[in-house]
């Protein structure tokens, strides 16, 4: 279970108030799907990811890379429940998506580099460390129902 202090989650949050999230949740799983090519087969429907370019301008990444990062955001509001929020989400994709949970962690590496990017020097090695916390607790929580 991942565990912030209170300064922590004011840093988690207050972060976030400050980033476009729709730009990190596309370039995110954009740069996943660059970074780490055999992700790519989980996108079948998604149409050209042949290149670093196509991948970074493609419609469908950045719509879903939107969805993805709501989803995300949604669970920085329930930093004390992070099971409980994902609890469904882990069930589909175990049960319907069948995605092998160690590419939550891969994703949530992305996020936290492409926040890096996003704010530079407001994301201090403090902020930087609570958020690796978040991430982690996340791809926790989605790979919790895994069977
Ligand atoms: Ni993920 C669909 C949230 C990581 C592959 N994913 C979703 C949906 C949400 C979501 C929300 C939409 C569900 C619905 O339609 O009801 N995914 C998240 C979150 C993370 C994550 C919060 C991590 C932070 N997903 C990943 C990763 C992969 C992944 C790492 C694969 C490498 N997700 C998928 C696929 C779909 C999906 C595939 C279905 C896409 C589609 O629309 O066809």
């Amino acid at each position: 279970m991942v565990h912030l202090t209170d300064a922590e989650k004011t840093l988690v949050t207050g972060l976030w108030g400050k980033v476009k999230s729709d730009a990190i949740g596309a370039e995110s799983l954009a740069r996943m799907l660059i970074v780490y090519p055999w992700t790519q087969r989980f996108f079948d429907s998604f149409g050209d990811l042949s290149s670093a370019s196509a991948v970074m301008s493609n419609a469908k990444v950045k719509g879903h890379g939107k969805k993805v990062i709501d989803s995300f955001g949604e669970g920085l509001k329930h930093l004390d429940n992070l099971k409980g929020t994902f609890a469904s989400l882990s069930e589909l994709h175990c049960d319907k998506l069948h995605v092998d949970p160690e590419n939550f962690k891969l994703l949530g590496n992305m996020i936290v580099i492409v926040m890096a990017h996003h704010l530079g020097k407001d994301f201090t090695p403090a902020a930087q460390a609570a958020y690796q916390k978040v991430v982690a607790g996340v791809a926790t929580a989605l790979a919790h129902k895994y069977h």
